[in-house]
This record gives C-alpha cells, structure tokens and sequence, in this order.
C-alpha cells in the first residue's frame, strides 16, 4: 500500500483542504498522512471573522521527528500553506524526504477570479514559484497561473494562449503542469495538460454547471494526486479528476444556495472507492 504525505491547512469548516484531501486519497486505497499548515475555524472565502492558528514553527519540529523514525513517503502534496515563511520549511522537507521514485504535486492554492486569497500578497507568490520549481507536476487555476508567470489576468482565450501560459509555467521547472478550470466551449469545462518532457499539449473535458463552487480546486487536486500515485498517468489522472470533480458538484447543485462554501463530494467518494479497490 502506498503512503503519502499531504501539507495543507485544517479549515474546520467549509469542506477544503485537508478535510476533503484526507478522505479522497484514503478512498484511492492511500494511506495519507498529514502535516497541517494552519487550524482556521472556516476557510477564507465568503466567511468573516474566522480564527487562524499558524504552525508554521510546528513544521520543521513534526518532519524532524519522523526523519527519526525512519518515515518515509511515496509522495508529497501540498495546497493551501499559511505562510511565506512556511514554503521556506516545506521546500527543506520536499528536500529531506526526497527519494528517486517519489512524485511530488503542488498545487498553488493561492488565488482565483483574478485575485489573490485574502492575506498573500507579491512576496507569497515568489516563494510560491520556488515551490513549484520542485515539484514533478503543478496545479494552478487560470488566476494562479498568471500570478506564476507574471501574466495579466484575462477571461477570454484560446488554444494558444492556453499552450504559451502552460510551456511559461513548465519553466518554473516542474515536469508536468494541469491548468484547471479550462473552457473553449459552451457547456464544457475540464483541464489542460503539458508535458514539458516529451513537448505534449493534452486536454480532457466533461460537462459544465453553470454555478460556482468553493474548494472545488481542492477536490481536484486530491484526486489527481491519488490517480498518479495508483500509478496512472497525467491524461488519465486529470480524466479521474475532472469526473469526481463534476460528480461532487452535479450532488450538490440541489442546495447551491444554502450550501455556498463546499460541494457534496462525500455522495461521489464511490466513484474512487470503486476505481481504486
Ligand atoms: O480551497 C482553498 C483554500 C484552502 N484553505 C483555506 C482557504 C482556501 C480558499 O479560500 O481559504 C484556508
């Protein structure tokens, strides 16, 4: 059985992070272990006056012990970090836990519609290109990717615009990049795929909704990385991705109203559990 190590914040409430990354890779048959960023009482997005508990100086202290104990992972995900500070702590631990087979993913949860997450700021961001420097594959959304490259925001696009961002991303220096939430056509939504090694462009689409979602990234993200770790490849791990993704959405567009901070990923974990037995 494969085991990995997830970095990411606990947000209490609000279905992102590790309380969605922690259930989908154990439903992939991973056993997943965690290093949390940060306690909040809700994530940022639409919640005011949430409660944030920084474990930055807790990182080095947690990887030093299990450098001790011998622990080792097959692979290292990390999202949503707490901190500049913090990617400094995490760049020394992708480093001290490196082994040859081991697959690192990042996903630069920091921004979307534009913007950046309530607290980061221009200093985040540079640390944030390091980090992906030493990952095998990345994860941005749209906004993420032009905050990595130093693009201006844009809505519109086409295929080429979508390529020349992905091959600027590879030469962060990751292998392998996924831009999410990618569109050329009315009612389809799905990823982009680049594969710096072999110079392959790839895209997977499935339906649309029509209504906009939070930790939806997260979800993705989770997926991916426990696809690649069962050992499937970019294509098909973005297929995997970008199915559950839709599945956790179609489940929660009956309550979209009530239920604004997450989706019903819970109701689709079957669609994993039956694919990676
Ligand atoms: O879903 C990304 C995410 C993770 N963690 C926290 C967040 C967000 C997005 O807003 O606020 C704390």
């Amino acid at each position: 059985m494969k085991k990995i190590l997830t970095i990411q914040d606990i947000s209490c409430v609000g279905q992102c992070s590790l309380t969605v990354a922690l259930p989908i890779i154990s439903a992939m048959s991973i056993e997943c272990c965690i290093l949390p960023s940060a306690v909040l009482s809700t994530h940022t997005g639409g919640f005011t006056g949430f409660t944030f508990r920084d474990l930055t100086e807790d990182l080095p202290c947690i990887s030093k012990h299990w450098k001790k104990e011998n622990i080792a992972f097959d692979g290292i995900y990390t999202g949503y970090i707490g901190s500049t500070k913090q990617i400094e702590y995490i760049k020394n631990i992708i480093d001290a836990f490196k082994h040859k087979d081991q697959i690192v993913v990042v996903d630069p949860a920091m921004a979307d519609h534009g913007k950046l997450y309530y607290g980061f700021d221009d200093a985040f961001v540079s640390e944030m290109k390091k980090l992906c420097g030493k990952a095998d594959y990345i994860i941005p959304n749209i906004t993420e990717a032009c905050f990595l490259t130093d693009t201006p925001y844009f809505e519109e696009y086409d295929q080429a615009k979508i390529e020349e961002l992905l091959v600027k991303l590879s030469t962060l220096g990751t292998k392998y990049v996924v831009l999410t939430g990618i569109s050329f056509e009315d009612g389809l939504l799905g990823a982009a795929m680049y594969d710096s090694i072999k110079g392959e462009f790839k895209y997977y689409f499935n339906k649309r909704v029509p209504l906009l979602f939070h930790g939806t990234g997260d979800i993705f993200a989770s997926s991916f990385f426990g696809a690649v770790i069962n050992g499937l490849d970019m294509y098909e791990a973005s297929k995997v991705a970008v199915d559950y993704t839709l599945l956790a959405i179609e489940n929660t567009i009956e309550d979209a109203k009530e239920h604004w901070y997450g989706v019903h990923f819970e109701k689709a974990l079957y669609y994993l559990t039956n694919k990676f037995k």
